[in-house]
């Protein structure tokens, strides 16, 4: 296979290298290296810590070369390259997935055994890179993994955040956020680059100055603040490929000067004041998920890393080319969402302005070179910034903006003459009481290409959402349905299922997941089935003893093991849920047999999110009754605390039942449902985002489906649907309401939950009572189906079998022939590096 030739030639090329070789020897002595002469301990007195970081660093070193040559035959060679824009990137760990790629796990493993250490112990003690909220995050994530690994040349440009996702403790049932302190003790992964320091301004004013060419006038900026952006390089390594691109996260660093003046006058500390001012926008991330706080350190933040990103770009385009009319011949810019859209003001100022482009020009290579994908619909989510507040931040940027509006509003008046109600809608303005920058708008106007994240959303951004711009430019709107990496959600967090794969199919489904089709006809074959309810049973076991040590409840590998993860949220409807979980316990209590199930959540609220964190504590409260309750013993509630990447991969092994419950026409793709169903887990769920495609293709016979699908939501939302009229309908309803009401949840504040029952019995913006008899309909066929284990099982091989196409390698192949125009780049490493 193309997977283990690679490595074996790589093996070759390191096998005399005895610094940086792939060969048992040389991994035990740079590891006992490292342990020495990095963190100065023996192997006897380090701690756990140690000999992480010491790892680590051994397998960073492995990387170098091929990193090295990577970037220098990018430039080499000229080759375009594609440049992805994004405030978030949900890394969690490397050292499994950086060992994987070079494909020495197992040596290490072996190596460090025989020194009585534990590898997968090791791999534990790794905190999470937690750089982002959830959907969009992980994807950016997935997507880097997958650009190295397809050796297609692409930098990830990012914010280096002291602070990420906040850490997630629960007292007394309630979220209480912790500080997420993921750089305390050094980060192995990250080189800080301080030469290529990017100054980036705010402030100040425009000012008219006369043009060098032409007579006229042109306008510059005259900003009042500098702040300093240090890049810190992270090393992304394709599997079994030579590749390694890199991930630039940006950390912000008091300009040199700015703070001169107070120091001259001897006001020492409101200088250091103000650098900390300055130091603070790389800080912390904004712990949003699907929401747009609007806060004027978050627009900072956005402009921070877009200017030290698009100067990098253009820094780097400068040192091979002159003539910037091939610039969108050299560059793609993918803008994640439109927390980087200033992006696209930003490009044209440093052409305008600093290259003295002509503005037809320069915006032709704009245009050309950005890319928009939206990831929501909600309008919460939707960034306007206050006209005056960019005013005062980002003058020159606001002019620009203007002057776009006015060519484009010229085009809509000319395409759709007579129609000023279109020229209002589509403006990049929105004219009220405080007048707003629509980032959205600017996204699209200077964009070639946009995208949905799944076909229902493309849709949906086309019909709803965007509609006039697709009207007027349909050539841009196309879409391009998420996908997952293989290596992380399948191959190294599911090692019992990998190995039944490759048995059945070759060990290339890493690299093309499309070969898990070859599993189809074992979906047949009772003795694979019976192996791989084994290798579930397994995992489920693993997932109850980590379930025993962190919430002390006891639940039985036998039950279901019915799984909801992912960012707390009404339109997710967890309290769906919840719900139905009240219904079966009101089921059994009175003696209707219920298949034994153990209910799985793991959810961030958005610390400003009441109802979300009410929803959390009132899982908990449901949780206590349900696990207390000795007269029943078939249901079991288990909230894990913290839910995050690594989490993510203990838990979805183990999931029989995959929760993918959204509103439909609300989740925007979803990609939880994809990693769930991917290892073997059954999905119930709505119409909604990537849901649709996993049903289609896993079979619909495999697949749960229950509830309103998006235009049925749209004419209940639009006649004001009320919550009651489905309690009137559904006596079991009738009975979880009134037993929440009741207080029976909420012994010592028996109202605390009436705000659950009250957004929902009266108008129910989500659906989730006017989809409740559906949702528990659905679940007695789960029930059902259960019962039947080898059929169940069946199920299981036929998902695993055909979830081939929701690999980030096909999304990524199509983000880069189709929207990015970049090539695969070989990278050949050099001869072996010899001792000198
Ligand atoms: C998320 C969407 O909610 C999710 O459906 C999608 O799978 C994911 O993006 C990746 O495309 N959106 C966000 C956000 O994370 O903040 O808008």
């Amino acid at each position: 296979s193309d997977v283990a030739e690679t490595s074996s030639r790589l093996r070759e090329a390191h096998a005399f290298d005895v610094r940086t070789g792939l060969q048992p020897r040389a991994l035990r002595r740079a590891f006992a290296d490292h342990l020495h002469l990095t963190r100065a301990h023996e192997l006897s007195e380090a701690t756990p810590y140690d000999r992480y970081v010491a790892l680590s660093h051994a397998v960073r070193d492995r990387l170098v070369e091929r990193w090295a040559k990577t970037q220098r035959t990018y430039y080499e060679r000229d080759v375009k390259r594609a440049y992805y824009l994004s405030a978030e990137y949900l890394l969690g760990r490397a050292l499994w997935s950086n060992l994987q790629a070079l494909g020495i796990h197992d040596a290490y493993s072996s190596v460090l055994a025989d020194i009585g250490v534990d590898l997968r112990q090791l791999v534990d003690v790794e905190p999470d890179a937690g750089l982002g909220n959830g959907g969009l995050g992980r994807l950016a994530a997935c997507f880097l993994d997958s650009a190295a690994t397809l050796s297609l040349p692409v930098t990830g440009y990012g914010i280096r955040y002291e602070f990420g996702i906040f850490e997630q403790v629960i007292r007394d049932g309630c979220q209480v956020e912790r500080a997420d302190e993921w750089l305390r003790f050094g980060n192995p992964w990250e080189i800080e680059r301080p030469e290529h320091v990017v100054p980036v301004s705010f402030g100040g004013v425009t000012e008219r100055v006369p043009s060098r060419q032409g007579g006229g006038f042109r306008m510059i900026w005259r900003p009042e603040q500098q702040v300093l952006g240090v890049p810190f390089d992270t090393p992304i390594a394709g599997y079994g490929s030579d590749t390694v691109n890199s991930l630039r996260l940006w950390s912000s660093r008091a300009g040199q000067d700015f703070d001169f003046g107070l120091f001259n006058a001897g006001d020492y500390v409101r200088a250091v004041e103000q650098k900390n001012q300055t130091e603070v926008i790389s800080k912390v991330l904004y712990p949003n998920d699907n929401f747009e706080a609007g806060k004027e350190l978050r627009l900072r933040q956005e402009y921070f890393f877009v200017a030290c990103s698009i100067a990098d770009i253009i820094g780097r385009f400068n040192r091979t080319h002159a003539d910037f009319r091939i610039l969108k011949d050299k560059v793609a810019i993918q803008l994640n969402d439109t927390h980087p859209a200033i992006a696209i003001a930003e490009l044209m100022r440093v052409l305008i302005d600093e290259h003295l482009l002509p503005w037809e020009m320069a915006w032709e290579q704009t245009v050309g070179a950005f890319g928009y994908t939206n990831h929501t619909l909600l309008p919460e989510a939707l960034e306007r910034w206050p006209v005056a507040l960019f005013e005062r931040l980002l003058p020159r940027h606001l002019e620009i903006i203007y002057e776009i509006n006015r060519r484009v509003l010229r085009e809509v008046q000319i395409t759709f003459p007579y129609d000023e109600e279109r020229v209002r809608r589509m403006s990049l303005i929105e004219e009220g009481p405080e007048r707003l920058v629509r980032m959205a708008h600017l996204a699209v106007v200077g964009s070639h290409s946009v995208n949905g994240v799944a076909k229902l959303h493309s849709d949906l951004v086309r019909s709803r959402l965007l509609r006039d711009f697709s009207e007027l430019w349909p050539e841009r709107f196309n879409n391009k349905t998420n996908g997952v990496t293989p290596r992380r959600w399948l191959s190294a967090c599911n090692p019992g299922l990998s190995e039944l794969i490759t048995e059945k199919v070759g060990i290339d489904w890493i690299t093309d997941l499309d070969q898990l089709r070859g599993l189809e006809p074992s979906a047949d074959d009772p003795a694979f089935l019976a192996r791989l309810a084994e290798v579930k049973l397994e995992n489920k076991w693993a997932l109850a003893r980590l379930i025993q040590e962190e919430l002390s409840i006891t639940v039985d590998p036998a039950s279901i093991f019915d799984v909801q993860i992912k960012r707390l949220h009404e339109y997710k409807r967890q309290l769906l849920n919840a719900l139905h979980i009240v219904a079966l316990y009101v089921r059994s209590k009175q003696g209707e047999a219920v298949t034994p199930r153990t209910f799985i959540f793991g959810a961030k609220a958005a610390p400003g999110y009441r109802m979300a964190k009410l929803i959390i504590q009132f899982i908990h409260a449901v949780a206590e009754v349900v696990n207390g309750d000795r007269r029943q013993e078939v249901l079991r509630v288990a909230f894990m605390p913290n839910y995050r990447v690594s989490l993510a991969e203990k838990i979805i092994p183990a999931a029989d039942v995959s929760e993918q419950i959204s509103t439909a026409g609300m989740e925007a793709s979803g990609t939880g449902n994809m990693k769930l169903a991917m290892n073997g887990a059954l999905t119930v769920g709505t119409l909604d985002g990537a849901n649709i495609e996993i049903r289609d293709a896993v079979g619909p016979e495999n697949f749960f489906l229950f509830g309103l699908d998006a235009d049925q939501v749209e004419a209940k939302r639009r006649e004001r649907f009320k919550g009651i009229t489905a309690c009137e309908a559904d006596p079991v309803l009738r009975e979880v309401v009134s037993l929440i009401a009741s207080g029976f949840f909420s012994p010592e504040d028996r109202g605390v939950f009436q705000p659950l029952l009250d957004a929902i019995l009266g108008v129910d913006p989500y659906l989730t009572l006017g989809d409740f008899s559906a949702y528990a309909a659905c679940q007695r066929d789960v029930e059902k189906a259960y019962a039947d284990r080898s059929g169940w099982a069946r199920k299981a091989a036929l998902n695993i079998a055909r979830m081939g196409t929701f690999s980030s390698d096909r999304t990524i192949r199509e983000y880069g022939r189709e929207i990015w125009g970049v090539e695969p780049v070989e990278i050949e490493i050099d001869a072996p590096l010899s001792l000198m």
